[in-house]
């Protein structure tokens, strides 16, 4: 079966597919399909927004379709910038969200942040799968290690002693994104078949 990843991200593609390359014949993206539109992310939820993602291609491709939505969840900002963290500066840039994250947490001592992962499947026939994933971690002020993407320098995990991006082979197995699809590669015989 062919499975459609509904993301313009490239470095959340690549995980993605090597998560679940193994369990379809055929991964393809937005750009292999030719869809070249922005899907609106209108939601207020990392749910509603992955729903969205998946159910949009599923009606484009009528393939079957994985979404996810997902972001940073920092405890002494109220939960954000949560379902704003791709848009949080402003502008999209990886270092500017930094930038922002950092000065905003000048001076405050609590740096408890989580990372939150939905994945949504839209099979072939529209019906829809969702699972969550979470890691725990904090955010340090100095950047650390050059691999991952987004706020991945900043985000250290205690048990590891390292950030994010410092465990680029680690990280497809323990990140929020790895335990949501974590949660559907169990399902998805179930679901398919
Ligand atoms: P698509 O919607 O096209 O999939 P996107 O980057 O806009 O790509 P989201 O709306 O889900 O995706 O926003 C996710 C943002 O959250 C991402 O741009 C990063 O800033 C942050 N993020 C999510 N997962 C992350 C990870 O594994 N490491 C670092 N930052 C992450």
């Amino acid at each position: 079966m062919e499975l459609v990843i509904a993301s313009n991200n490239q470095n959340k593609i690549k995980e993605i597919k090597a998560i679940l390359g193994k369990y379809f014949s055929n991964i393809t993206t937005l750009n292999d399909k030719n869809i070249h539109q922005e899907i609106p992310e209108t939601g207020t939820t990392f749910l509603e927004n992955a729903l969205i993602k998946a159910r949009t291609v599923n009606s484009l491709t009528g393939c079957a379709a994985l979404g996810d939505d997902s972001g940073l969840v920092v405890h002494a900002l109220d939960g954000t910038p949560g379902v704003y963290s791709a848009r949080y500066s402003g502008t999209g840039d990886d270092f500017k969200n930094n930038e922002k994250l950092i000065e905003n947490l000048k001076g405050i001592e609590n740096r408890k942040a989580k990372f939150v992962s939905v994945i949504t499947l839209a099979k072939p026939n529209g019906e829809t799968f969702s699972f969550e994933g979470e890691i725990l971690g904090e955010i340090v002020d100095n950047p650390r290690g050059n691999t991952g993407f987004g706020y991945d320098p900043h985000f250290y995990v205690e048990e590891y002693q390292k950030t994010l991006a410092e465990l680029p082979e680690l990280k497809n197995k323990i990140s929020h994104r790895a335990k949501a699809l974590e949660k559907l590669k169990r399902e998805l015989k179930n679901i398919l078949y």
